[in-house]
Parts: C-alpha cells; sequence; structure tokens
C-alpha cells in the first residue's frame, strides 16, 4: 500500500503512526495540495491529505477512515478497543484532537493570505476553538496516564500529533505552561520512536 501526504500535516503523522505502532509496510509518496503541480485530486476528490492506496488500487480517505482501517487489517498493538464504549471514547478523543488542528489551520491558511484580505474576527473564532478545545483536553485527561486511562490507544497518537503540530506551527500558543499535563503527555508520547520519525518539519 502507499501513503500520499507531506511532511508537516498533522493527519497524515497520525496516520504514520499508526503504521508504525502496528508494523504495517508501506510506500511513502511525499505530495501536498499547496504545490503546484501536484496529484492529489487523482486519488481524493476532495483534494486533501492524507490518502491510502490500497493494494488493488482503490483509496481511502480521510485520516480518520484510513487509521480505523489499518487498526482492523492485523491484531498488533490494537489502537481502537474493541468494547463499544471505549471505542467511542476513543474516536471522541480523536474528533477533539482533530477537531483542534482543523481550527489552528483554519488560522495558518487565513494568515498567509494577503493582510488586506485576512479576518481577524474569523482568526479570533478559530482561535477560540483551540483554546477551548486544549482546556477541555487537559480537563479530560486529569492526572489519567492516557487518554483512555491505562492504555495507549488512537486518542493518544491523535491528541499527541495536535500537540506537535501546535508546537511546530504555534509556539505562541502556552499550553505547555497552563496545561502541564499536556505537556507530560506530549513529552511521553514523543520519546515513542513513531513519534520521533515522524516529528513535522
Ligand atoms: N479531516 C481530514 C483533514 C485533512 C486535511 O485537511 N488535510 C490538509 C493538510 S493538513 C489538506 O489536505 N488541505 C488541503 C485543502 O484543504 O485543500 C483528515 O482527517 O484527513
Amino acid at each position: 500500500m502507499k501513503l500520499i501526504g507531506s511532511l508537516t500535516s498533522p493527519y497524515v503523522r497520525k496516520v504514520r503512526i499508526v503504521l508504525a505502532e502496528k508494523r504495517i509496510g508501506y510506500d511513502f509518496e511525499v505530495d501536498s495540495p499547496w504545490d503546484a503541480e501536484n496529484h492529489v485530486s487523482h486519488h481524493n476528490p476532495l483534494g486533501k491529505i492524507p490518502v491510502l492506496i490500497l493494494d488493488d488500487g482503490s483509496s481511502l480517505f480521510d485520516s480518520r477512515v484510513i487509521v480505523e482501517y489499518l487498526d482492523s487489517v492485523n491484531p498488533v498493538s490494537r489502537l481502537i478497543p474493541e468494547p463499544n464504549r471505549h471505542r467511542i471514547t476513543v474516536k471522541r478523543w480523536e474528533a477533539l484532537a482533530d477537531g483542534i488542528c482543523d481550527a489552528a489551520a483554519a488560522v495558518f491558511l487565513e494568515r498567509r493570505r494577503v493582510a488586506a484580505e485576512q479576518s481577524p474576527d474569523w482568526i479570533s473564532r478559530q482561535l477560540t476553538k483551540v483554546t477551548q478545545g486544549l482546556a477541555g483536553a487537559a480537563r479530560e485527561l486529569g492526572d489519567r496516564k492516557w487518554c483512555d486511562g491505562n492504555a495507549y490507544t488512537l486518542a493518544d497518537v491523535a491528541l499527541g500529533c495536535t500537540l506537535g503540530y501546535l508546537a511546530f506551527r504555534f509556539p505562541e500558543i502556552e499550553w505547555r505552561t497552563t496545561s502541564p499535563n499536556l505537556a507530560e503527555l506530549s513529552d511521553k508520547l514523543e520519546k515513542r520512536a513513531p513519534f520521533m520519525e515522524t516529528a513535522p518539519k
């Protein structure tokens, strides 16, 4: 199988970490919808990354569909628990983490427009989602070892990718000081080989 994505996208990083945790081999094609000559829309009509191309030539998107597929193809290191209550808890964490990224990415893109076209109200609305999302994540993590309690799951992968993206693109957002429990979780995750190998650059 082949993964199409960039080296900075937090959604692509989530998929790469899941592939590594599950020891699934794949080819990685670096491509980005923001590059003039990109081919992303040949595989995803929405023109977004990540896209996973399966051996039969069919494609999977978006990251949540891809990671669910990957977790089901082999039993190594299950990242989405089977009991329904845990499964929904983990998927909710993923939605929260991805939602923070969606808002942060919207700000990043808005700030790339020429100054006269930027909307301060839009930026402020999205930044509120980021800070409220982080506060919600910190509150729900509390003093737990991992997001879903005692087991490392996709929830931790998703939240780790979000925190890594914020550290990379928004160093001015001080989530480390306001939420020491998120900082502790992030530091623990970034020491894992799959995280170290995929750090955004
Ligand atoms: N919900 C999607 C989000 C994917 C996404 O927004 N990817 C960005 C890169 S970080 C992208 O491809 N943006 C291109 C565009 O919006 O045109 C997922 O989880 O895969």
